[in-house]
């Protein structure tokens, strides 16, 4: 059985893809019909809502761009970079999706193998200097991605979950956690040799980087033409106004370390109807939402069905203003966010460690 959610995109519940709340799974030779409108440009992906671990981890992801004609950006090399990772033996046999046995599912399970579009390490000739835009997404089951490319040549971050920011920033890294998008230009610098993507360990807390290596994503290889100049990073800005803090409904949530049975686990708790983990709200309602992480490992948290604008502790969103529709907590950290709810349904928020 299988169901297909579209991750970031502001479908009605009916196609939002989750068994019990939308929709009855799709049984095996069965069909469904998933129809509806784009609203929003950006870069999406979609992925089943089923046993997400296996059938992620395994493979059932793709992703979802939405072109904005009027987009500000006019870039001729355009890249979708598709990150995951997959978990093979050495004669390329997957692995059983529970290996690791507890502490594989608590930790999050990572694929031994990191993919780009599917594939291990591909080399893409490329013109040195020319400017490139890499639309990127985290499919990733559990891993976190930090990406630096060659000895840390720049990116200018234009854009997030839900397109371009309030204005761009100059990064050196771009974090990506599961299920979060990056929309970057770039101008390779490649002075004859090859250069690499490569994504380092992610400090997730407790035990996530010892013991690990850097791994290589995609390696760009000089076209047999003269460089250009290294192209201008040029700086892209967007009107995103301001979402205010006043007349929204505060709903607190922690993220803990459970036990039950013997068995660790997480659980999200919190609001006002916690024993459900269930958050309330009239259609049109604007809530402010606090997510505590009080468990040892980052969580990222993915609402569905509505972008969001992350906030600071008066209830201001920081700068640059974005849309966003999966956050990440660190270990011992509060984020905040708000959130106008005006579709009716039963929307789900979860953390996106598919285990
Ligand atoms: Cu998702």
């Amino acid at each position: 059985i299988t169901t297909v959610h579209w991750h970031g995109v502001q479908v009605p519940i009916a196609m939002d893809g989750v068994p019990g709340a939308s929709q009855a799974p799709v049984e095996p030779g069965g069909t469904f019909t998933y129809d509806f409108v784009v609203p929003d440009a950006g870069l999406f992906w979609y992925h089943p809502h089923v046993m997400s671990a296996a059938q992620v981890g395994f493979g059932l992801y793709g992703p979802l761009l939405v072109a904005d004609p009027d987009d500000p950006v006019k870039v001729a090399d355009e890249l979708v970079l598709v990150l995951s990772d997959i978990a093979t033996d050495d004669n390329g046999k997957l692995h059983a999706a529970d290996s690791g046995g507890v502490l594989g599912a608590l930790l999050g399970r990572e694929g031994n193998h990191v993919l780009v579009n599917g594939r291990v390490r591909p080399t893409l000739t490329v013109r040195d200097g020319a400017l490139q835009r890499w639309r990127i997404v985290n499919a990733a089951k559990s891993r976190y991605f930090e990406l630096v490319l060659g000895d840390g040549q720049p990116f200018e971050l234009i854009g997030v979950d839900g397109g371009h920011m309030e204005y761009s920033l100059k990064r050196w890294t771009i974090v990506l956690g599961p299920g979060e998008r990056a929309d970057v230009l770039v101008a390779p610098r490649l002075n004859g040799q090859n250069v690499t993507l490569i994504t380092n360990p992610f400090n997730r807390g407790f035990g996530s980087t010892e013991y690990r290596s850097s791994d290589d994503l995609i390696v760009f290889q000089p076209a047999n033409m003269p460089p250009v100049a290294a192209a201008e990073l040029h700086k892209v800005t967007r009107d995103i106004p301001a979402m205010s803090a006043k007349g929204a409904t505060p709903i607190t949530l922690d993220l803990v370390m459970t036990k039950e049975q013997g068995i660790t686990g997480f659980a999200l708790e919190g609001g006002p109807f916690w024993r459900k983990s269930s958050v309330r709200a009239a259609v049109g309602e604007k809530q402010l939402w606090t997510i505590t992480n009080k468990a040892i490992w980052a969580h990222p948290i993915h609402l569905h069905g509505f972008f969001f604008q992350e906030v600071d502790e008066k209830g201001v969103p920081v700068s640059p203003r974005a849309w966003k529709d999966t956050i990440h907590v660190p270990v011992d950290a509060t984020r905040r966010f708000l959130v106008k709810l005006d579709r009716p349904g039963s929307w789900m928020f979860h953390c996106h460690l598919l285990e």
